[in-house]
Parts: C-alpha cells; structure tokens; sequence
C-alpha cells in the first residue's frame, strides 16, 4: 500500500522518468532505434524495478496515467532524434490494459500531434499473452497501424500460442525473448529454434529484433543466422537521452 501511494503521487507529479536502450544493426552496430523503459526513484527506497511497480500499476489501473506519461516523454525525446536525420524507431511497452483503455488511440494521435513525431517513428511493444485472441484488442492495434505507426509483439516465444497469434495479430515486428538468445551459442537445437523463428519472421514479412543479446559470441552468431537486428547488454543498457545522444553522434 506504502509503494502504491508512492506510486501514485510519482505519477501524478511526474518523478517518472524514461531510459533508452539502443537497438543496434548487428553488421556494423549502428544504432537504429531505442526503446523505452520507464524509471522511478522512490524518494526513501530508491530505485524500484519495474518488474515491481509495472504490475502493480496493472492491477491498479495507475498504469493508465502511467503509460500515458511514458508515451508522452518517449515521444517528445523521440521527435527530437527523428530531426537529427536518419531513420530511427522509438519502441514503448504498452500493456494489455492500456490498450483497453477507450481513450488509448485518441490519445495516441494527440501525443503524435503534439510532439511533432513522424507516426512511423514509433513501435508500440505489445506482449504476446496480452494479445491471446482477443478481436477488441486487433480491432485497437489495426487503428494504431492505420496511423502510420508500427505494433511489435514483445517476448516472442514465451507465450501460449505465439503460432497461431503470429498469423492473425496485425503486428509488423517481433522482439525474440532472450530466452533464445542465451544458450544460442552452446546448444544446438536452441539455435536451430532461433534460426526457425527468423524464417517464418520472413515468411510473414515481418521485422524480427533478437533481445537479450549478452556477449559477442552471441551476436555473431546471430548474424552468421541472418538476424539484422539486437538489443542487449553487448551493445548498450538502457542509458538516459543524453548518452543515446552521444551514441548517435557521428564518429
Ligand atoms: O526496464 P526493465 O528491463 O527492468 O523492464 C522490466 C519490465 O518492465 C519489462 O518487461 C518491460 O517491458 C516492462 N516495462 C518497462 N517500462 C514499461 C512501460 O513504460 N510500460 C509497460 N507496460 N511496461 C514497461
Ligand atoms: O519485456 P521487455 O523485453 O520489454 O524487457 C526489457 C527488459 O530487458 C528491460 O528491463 C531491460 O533492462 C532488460 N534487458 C535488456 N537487455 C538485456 C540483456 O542483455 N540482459 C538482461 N539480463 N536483461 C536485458
Ligand atoms: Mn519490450
Ligand atoms: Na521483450
């Protein structure tokens, strides 16, 4: 109850802030996106993870004003990268319940309005149990697509029934959960799965982004596969905008 009433006043007075983890090119490691993740520093307890307050603003509907904050801050940082030039992607994680929000897309557009940022500049990462056949839920991600921006299924791999969502979820990218990262350089059917998973990413013309990549064993290894694209510790942490700033400086 103590962390959820210090939840809500972070929310509602703005001390959530927002870090960036670069998404890199594994031919040559350019940065060509980020993602967002949202930050909280409790003013006693200090930094609290989001895997604690996430769900706890999920149950709590707080999650609701929550992403809207962290899509607003995203956004704004994100217009300001677009204007340096080249193509960048700015991801931000959407949950099930934010979708459902009848608000959500309306609110979507005005943040668009708003900041400036080109619709295509942005992901909205969903995760693919929140997706579990529910027709309201496409209904809201076609109505996200149809402004121009981009929906990628989070975690792929972990759920129930990533198949059969994979073919019906009007999705245009998959993040490979990490769990198929990690043993792909020490076990061999795990990296046939990887393999697969980038195929039938292909075979639905879908942009497929490998996560969790740690060393870089494993990110040749990934390339040697024909992944294009990574997010891991190996390349960066989730950094504040100024040091996402240096990494797109030219060299
Ligand atoms: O940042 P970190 O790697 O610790 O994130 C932990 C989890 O919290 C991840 O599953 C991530 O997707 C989720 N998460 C982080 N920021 C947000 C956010 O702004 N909204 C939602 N819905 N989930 C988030
Ligand atoms: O669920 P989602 O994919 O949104 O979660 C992103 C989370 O994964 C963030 O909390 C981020 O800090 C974490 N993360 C990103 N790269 C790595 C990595 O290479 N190793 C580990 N252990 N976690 C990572
Ligand atoms: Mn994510
Ligand atoms: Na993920």
């Amino acid at each position: 109850a103590a962390l959820l009433d210090g939840l809500r006043q972070a929310v509602t007075g703005h001390q959530l802030h927002v870090e960036y983890q670069p998404i890199v090119r594994l031919a040559d490691g350019r940065v060509t996106g980020v993602e967002a993740l949202a930050r909280w520093r409790h003013p006693v307890r200090g930094p609290v993870s989001p895997e604690v307050f996430i769900p706890v603003a999920e149950r709590t509907g707080l999650i609701v004003p929550l992403g809207r904050s962290v899509l607003a801050q995203a956004c704004r940082q994100a217009s300001r990268w677009q204007r340096g030039g080249s193509p960048f992607a700015t991801h931000v994680n959407v949950s099930a319940h934010q979708l459902r929000d009848p608000d959500f897309v309306v609110d979507l557009q005005k943040v668009l309005a708003e900041t400036g940022l080109a619709p295509a500049g942005l992901v909205i990462e969903i995760t693919e149990t929140a997706m579990a056949d529910d027709p309201q839920l496409m209904d809201t991600l076609r109505a996200i697509r149809a402004l121009g921006v981009h929906v990628g299924l989070d975690d792929f791999g972990t759920g129930q029934s990533s198949l059969g969502i994979l073919a019906s979820c009007p999705v245009d990218l998959i993040k490979v959960d990490k769990s198929f990262v990690d043993r792909v350089t020490l076990d061999d059917r795990r990296a046939a799965v990887a393999s697969a998973i980038l195929r039938m990413a292909d075979a639905l013309d879908l942009h497929a982004i490998v996560e969790g990549v740690e060393s870089a064993a494993q990110a040749q290894r990934l390339h040697d596969m024909g992944y294009r694209q990574a997010q891991g510790f190996h390349f960066a942490r989730p950094l504040p905008p100024r040091a996402v700033d240096r990494l797109l400086r030219p060299r």
